[in-house]
């Protein structure tokens, strides 16, 4: 087998965003394009010669395509070993815990997450690092400096491998071992929770869940972990047969996209529990009957009963989440008397802190938990420590998220996207705010104090790197937030994301509805921002 060095030149725009490089399929399909990225991130990794690189991704169309290349190319490049799941698939946190678990230099992962999919849809792929997380920016940075200036690639002269089973293969002098998917993550998660408990609570006649997989890659894992090991009935997992397509929908578990579910949990009789993850199967959303859990509150209600769980029945360190995730985990950990880190959007800003120690659970509003037995927010595990604490309490989802708010105040909370408008207004929007932000302190707006106002940075306290331009923050004296944001995963225009919070205490406030409780922050976001004469749009397109 010869190793071929192919001619190229730089593509603009390879610059990973929020979590990797994410474009059209037809992009990623265009001759060269996907080499030149995986060449740079080979370029960029010192030492990664001879090592163990885990490769797998979401399932979606031109998957299996995008592994066989990485293969060849990674043969080219000197790789020792490569392990991918069969069928070349591993959901981003199983990827995660078998990067850690195999010692692994490294892994690279290959999703949109919940960008559509299919031939009209998105690719993505990204590089993670040794403790099973994603690069962080002065990893992602150069391997985009890379991409600018690359020449040439390697790649192997080789049939493709059959992944269809786990096996042992050559490709040039690298070893390729094709393992279970699933199997590595089932036993992680058995480690962590009281499956017994859960067990007597998910089989139990008195209890009924719902699982939709969104046609996206967690179905089987989902199948094996409640179905098979849990005890619960066949058919609780939904739309669990992954598709290339995730059939032609959005796999991103909100209220809007998750439709299916929404329809069987907010309908009479209702099952007591249902959950949806993504298209990687990092990210959850969690309902009651008749109940939707905010992300933002999912964290919280999570560092509060952490200790009923056998995985952190000792307390947790530290608690960790992204700036615009609402402060209702902050309140949890003053009264844990623990640290509440507040970190740029992108699970690449916990890495530090999971390694160091200070932090054990994180989250974002964005439907992403997770904790420290892997390096990635991890849908089914939220799923799992949600069934754990409603096995030990007996009580509803509704319940204990209420008494929640009785104990430590409500944080009312919604996020609304502007997707793809124009990037120039976007920017524009963006850009006056930024310039407006300094001078904001103490201004009034209506009711409304501004305590603090600025383009958050932020200063990783482990390693000092700095990251500026996060997002503005307008924060007022009453506890109450707005957030702008560009969201750095979409591919087609810009989508702007405003995050509104606001804090009530008085348990007699807390059945209003969200949209209401917000509404004069809400107008006052479009006063400040000028949201529609910048967008063109009245409205937002998602509100979750
Ligand atoms: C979004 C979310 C962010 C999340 C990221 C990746 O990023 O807001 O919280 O970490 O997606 O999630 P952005 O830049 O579009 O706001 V996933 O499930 O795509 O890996
Ligand atoms: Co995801």
């Amino acid at each position: 087998m010869t190793i071929r060095t192919v001619t190229t030149t730089p593509f603009e725009g390879q610059k990973p965003g929020t979590s990797g490089l994410r474009k059209a399929v037809s992009v990623f399909q265009g001759q060269n394009y996907l080499e030149n990225f995986v060449q740079s991130i080979f370029d960029s990794l010192d030492g990664c010669q001879g090592q163990t690189l885990v490769v797998g991704g979401d399932g979606r169309y031109y998957n299996r395509q995008a592994i066989q290349i990485i293969l060849k190319m990674a043969a080219a490049n000197n790789i020792g070993r490569i392990l991918v799941g069969v069928n070349g698939i591993f959901s981003t946190p199983a990827a995660s815990a078998v990067i850690r678990k195999n010692n692994a230099f490294g892994g690279i992962i290959l999703s949109a997450s919940h960008n559509p999919g299919g031939p009209n849809g998105d690719f993505g792929i990204k590089y993670n690092v040794g403790n099973g997380g994603p690069a962080p920016e002065k990893v992602t940075n150069a391997i985009f400096e890379h991409t600018k200036t690359i020449n040439e690639y390697k790649i192997l002269d080789a049939g493709d491998i059959n992944l269809d089973r786990p096996g042992s293969f050559k490709l040039g002098t690298m070893e390729v071992e094709v393992i279970d998917s699933v199997n590595p993550y089932v036993e992680l998660m058995q480690e962590l929770f009281d499956f017994e408990k859960i067990k007597s609570l998910v089989s139990s006649d008195n209890f009924k869940m719902c699982m939709d997989s969104l046609h996206a890659v967690t179905g089987p894992y989902a199948k094996a972990l409640f179905e098979k090991s849990l005890g619960a009935k066949e058919g609780t997992v939904q739309n669990g047969i992954p598709l290339e397509d995730f059939g032609g929908g959005h796999p991103d578990p909100n209220l809007v996209y998750a439709h299916d579910l929404v329809e069987i949990m907010f309908a009479e009789n209702a099952p007591d529990f249902g959950a949806a993850s993504d298209g990687d199967g990092d990210r959850n959303m969690i309902l009651g009957n008749n109940f939707f859990v905010t992300p933002s509150d999912s964290l919280a209600v999570l560092t509060a009963n952490a200790t009923l769980v056998p995985g952190y029945k000792d307390g947790i360190a530290g608690v960790a989440r992204s700036m615009p995730t609402s402060a209702a985990a902050d309140r949890v950990a003053a009264k844990l008397g623990i640290n509440c880190y507040e970190t740029p959007t992108g699970w690449k800003f916990f890495g530090n802190l999971l390694d160091a120690g200070k932090a054990t659970l994180c989250g974002e509003e964005s439907f992403g938990t997770g904790s420290n037995h892997i390096r990635e927010k991890d849908g089914l595990w939220a799923v799992l420590f949600w069934l754990n604490i409603l096995a030990v309490k007996g009580e509803s989802v509704e319940k204990i998220v209420k008494d929640h708010w009785q104990e430590y105040g409500r944080n009312f909370y919604s996020r609304h996207d502007y997707e793809e408008v124009e990037s120039v207004p976007a920017n524009e929007l963006m850009n006056r705010l930024r310039s407006q932000v300094a001078e904001m302190k103490g201004k009034t707006y209506g009711n409304y104090e501004v305590d603090y106002a600025d383009d958050f940075a932020y200063t990783d306290p482990v390693d000092g790197s700095v990251s500026q331009k996060q997002g503005i923050r307008i924060a007022f004296t009453d506890g109450s937030r707005i957030v702008f944001r560009l969201s750095g995963t979409g591919t087609k225009g810009a989508t702007l994301r405003v995050y509104i919070e606001s804090y009530e205490p008085d348990a007699s406030k807390h059945d209003v509805d969200t949209q209401e409780a917000l509404s004069p922050l809400i107008q006052l976001a479009e006063e400040i921002a000028q949201i529609k004469q910048f967008t063109g749009r009245d409205k937002p397109t998602v509100i979750t």
